[in-house]
């Protein structure tokens, strides 16, 4: 009796995991706290299994995985103009995503999944690629500082 009381306890707990998993919004705007052209908020920490919903609010833009700047083993994703795009992270570690137009003008976003464990891979790497960007160069810094080591 006691052994089927804890496989249903067992049973219940498991069940329940997905439920944790949570939703977050990420807006992407011609104008907001942090100036012209950004997602916000630009800087997200969330958990492994976590969905981040880039919303549309303003059109002409979309959210884009920047090319080598997000962990290793990662998907990558390529959102469509003036349209949602819902991403689950699977994979640990810090991502940098962009606006495909507005990349020069540092419209990028930092994305946290749990233990943030190429973050001195990325910083190296996104110092080239913020030579890309013609207005708010510390932008992505910014963001990028939020990371805890
Ligand atoms: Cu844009």
């Amino acid at each position: 009796m006691k052994n089927i009381k804890l496989v249903t306890l067992c049973s219940l707990l498991l069940l329940s995991i997905p439920a944790l998993s949570a939703e977050y919004t990420v807006k992407m705007l011609n104008s907001g706290v942090d100036g012209m052209m950004v997602f916000e908020p630009g800087y997200l920490s969330i958990n492994k299994g976590d969905t981040v919903k880039f919303e549309a609010t303003d059109k002409a833009h979309n959210s884009a995985s920047a090319r080598g700047l997000i962990p290793e083993g990662a998907t990558p994703w390529m959102g469509r103009m003036s349209q949602d795009i819902s991403v689950t992270f699977d994979t640990e570690g810090v991502y940098i995503y962009e606006c495909t137009p507005h990349k020069m003008m540092a419209m990028v976003g930092v994305i946290k999944v749990g233990n943030p464990t190429n973050l001195a891979d990325i910083k190296a790497k996104s110092m080239l690629y913020k030579k890309g960007f013609v207005m708010n160069p510390k932008r992505l810094d910014k963001y990028l500082s939020n990371v805890e080591g």
